[in-house]
């Protein structure tokens, strides 16, 4: 748990006017003529600072963190050690490019990811700076590597914005729709979806067998578990049944653990609860502390098969990027995070399950550590209910609880509370979910 310090905000949830309050809203009216509304928010509150289970904003409002700016602050906002490693690095040297002059901090960060990452084969590691750079470079790299051209990627999926991880993606609104022609080369398969029954390996593998060619597939791209498309957790043993014929036939299996990474399911990554070694992982978000960057990381041979020059870019691997990320992974060692999304995880679950058995509207509770989901329907048990969805979120906003949705029918609660929050702020927030969606 991080330590109190002087700057650090009250743990306290705190309400001193409706939310968004005022201020919010005079600078939600300024970012109306200066931003396109093709940003969106999830909740204008407008934050003056943060941590570890609070925001503050401008109206002096004090909310209960369970979005952790969706899993990139996994070890505290401003947390501690990420903070002064951030002023030290900045005083010494902002950027050189490690492409014409290079530093320690990205050999370190490299060599982090090359340890913490599943499987004790020898690997390497290149940095970039999101979550959708790391993936077009796994696909790059694998491509280069198996000189084939096929990238498989699945139903509710999201790998990012760019053109190829948005063809990548499996959602049409927001991310896809009026924004094509899209990348070539990219077959979608469906994923493990236990609620809604669908996803069966065998079917999956048969599809891509037939209508793909495995001799033509360099690479699966796959979520352990689907944030975006509603923290759909695959059923036990699909990955590992994925990963074996991707083995079977030369495919290169890629973890996409951008969201699931550094410690967020009780695991340093979701794969190795499934014991899952994936061949290539990309990494971003909680990576960094807060600050951008994304890993890839992949086996040596693999990784090593790209000429020199082939891969790169101006601010992959910013030396301030590196410093705040070893001090974020150091804190997340440090503080035992890892076994804290499974205690956070062992507080949530039960207690949410409880409501689903009592909660028509509540079709599902599911998760692993501190990322959950639950998904809302019908009165029939199965049809997405978006309407309960929104008046869930909105009840829980107004209290002072910031959550997210996600899912692929936007039907999912999502919640992914920073792991140093406190018992008494995560018990706070679950009271206030439990009654919103009570009353809902
Ligand atoms: N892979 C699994 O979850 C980003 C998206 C926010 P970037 N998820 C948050 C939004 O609406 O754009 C994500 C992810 C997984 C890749 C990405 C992309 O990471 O750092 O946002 O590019």
């Amino acid at each position: 748990m991080a330590k109190d310090t002087p700057d650090q905000v009250p743990q306290q949830r705190r309400l001193l006017t409706e939310i968004p309050g005022p201020r919010s809203r005079e600078l939600e009216a300024r970012r109306e003529r200066a931003i396109p509304k093709g940003v969106s928010t999830t909740l204008p509150v407008f934050v003056v600072r943060a941590g570890p289970g609070i925001l503050e904003d401008v109206d002096g409002n004090r909310l209960i963190d369970f979005g952790s700016g969706i899993s990139t602050t996994n070890a505290g906002n401003s947390a501690p050690l990420v903070v002064e490693a951030i002023r030290e690095q900045a005083a010494l040297f902002t950027h050189t490019c490690f492409m014409v002059t290079p530093y320690a901090g990205y050999v370190e960060v490299c060599e982090r990811l090359n340890q913490l990452t599943p499987g004790d084969h020898e690997k390497r590691s290149f940095l970039v700076n999101s979550g959708a750079e790391a993936i077009e470079n796994v696909v790059k790299v694998a491509r280069y590597a198996t000189g084939r051209p096929g990238i498989v990627a699945f139903d509710h999926g999201f790998h990012g914005r760019t053109l190829l991880t948005m063809t990548l993606t499996g959602k049409a609104m927001p991310y896809k729709r009026g924004f094509g022609p899209f990348a070539t080369e990219v077959y979608r398969a469906a994923y493990s979806y236990p609620f809604r029954g669908t996803g069966r390996l065998a079917d999956t593998i048969t599809m891509l067998e037939t209508s793909v060619g495995a001799e033509s597939i360099a690479a699966v791209v796959v979520e352990p578990i689907a944030g975006e498309g509603g923290v759909v957790v695959p059923e036990p043993g699909w990955l590992a049944g994925l990963a074996g014929w991707c083995r079977d036939h030369g495919i290169l299996l890629v973890a996409d653990e951008v969201q699931t990474g550094f410690g967020r399911t009780g695991d340093w990554f979701a794969c190795e609860h499934e014991g899952v070694v994936p061949d290539l992982v990309a990494t971003a978000k909680s990576l960094g502390g807060g600050l951008p960057i994304g890993g890839v990381t992949g086996r040596a041979e693999v990784m090593d098969s790209v000429h020199p020059g082939g891969v790169g870019g101006t601010f992959g691997g910013n030396p301030v990027a590196c410093a705040a990320s070893l001090a974020a992974i150091r804190t997340i060692e440090t503080g035992g995070l890892v076994e804290r999304a499974r205690v956070i995880g062992e507080a949530i679950l039960p207690r949410l399950r409880k409501l689903a058995a009592a909660v028509p509207a509540v079709g599902e509770v599911r998760g692993r550590g501190a990322m959950v989901g639950i998904e809302f329907v019908r009165d029939d048990g199965i049809t997405p209910d978006r309407e309960v969805t929104g008046r869930v979120l909105r009840r829980c906003h107004e209290a002072g609880l910031l959550i997210l949705t996600a899912g692929t029918y936007g039907n999912v609660i999502r919640l992914l509370p920073p792991l140093v929050i406190s018992d008494e702020l995560l018990e706070e927030g679950l009271a206030i979910l439990e009654e919103a969606v009570t009353a809902s």
